[in-house]
């Protein structure tokens, strides 16, 4: 069976996106396997650069078929913050209720009770050399008025999907039925499943 190296270091990323490729015909192959590589730094200012240089850094270290995403909540009423900084905002070790905090402070300022918000998923399939596919996912949701629920990861607690009436931390399973992430490795799963791509490949 081929094989396909999902390449990042967030661990609950990568639960989910496990079960999104569960029974693809590859063998799916984590970082844990390349544990001398060190994480590229992310410079891009677009979710869509930072997956595609992600996907190309960890494709030419370890020789393989390898794919990336990047990820993040954009908040209207803050101009898109935290976006493509959402793993790093308000610096690395902050925790995530003290984001939370933040955010909220930081709406409260812009004399904001909510606001609209997404997140938004870019991934990007690469070869050494070569980026083969590019897609994107997002979930147009609002800011909670507190943060719920201990389901998910990161910033769910806070983001409030309207079809639902709940946040994206209470839903559990239903969570990548909708979800940025979901849509966009549904998409690189049929990419990667066509014939097409497995006769070239
Ligand atoms: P890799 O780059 O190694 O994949 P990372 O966590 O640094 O891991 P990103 O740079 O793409 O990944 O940052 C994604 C951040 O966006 C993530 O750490 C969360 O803060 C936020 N995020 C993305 N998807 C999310 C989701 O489904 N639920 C909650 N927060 C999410």
């Amino acid at each position: 069976m081929a094989t396909l190296l999902v390449a990042t270091t967030n661990r609950a990323k990568l639960r989910e996106i496990a079960l999104l490729l569960f029974g693809t015909p590859y063998d799916i192959v984590t970082l844990a396997d390349w544990p001398a590589i060190a994480a590229p730094e992310e410079t891009g200012a677009t979710f869509d650069e930072n997956a595609r240089a992600k996907a190309l850094y960890y494709a030419s270290k370890t020789g393989q078929l390898t794919v990336a995403e990047d990820s993040g909540l954009e908040i209207d009423a803050l101009g898109g913050a935290p976006g493509v900084e959402s793993a790093r905002f308000g610096g690395a070790e902050t925790t995530y209720p003290e984001k939370f905090r933040l955010i909220y402070d930081a709406l409260r300022a812009s004399g904001a009770a909510t606001s609209s918000a997404r997140f938004v998923c870019a991934l990007a399939l690469a070869r050494p050399g070569a980026i083969l596919f590019e897609t994107r996912g997002t979930i147009e949701g609002r800011i909670a008025a507190e943060p719920r629920g201990d389901g998910g990861f990161g910033y769910d607690p806070i983001f409030f999907y309207p079809p639902f009436g709940r946040t994206l931390a209470e839903v559990s399973a239903r969570k990548s039925a909708v979800s940025h992430r979901g849509q966009a490795f549904r998409s690189l799963r049929r990419f990667i499943e066509s014939p097409a791509f497995r006769g070239v490949r």
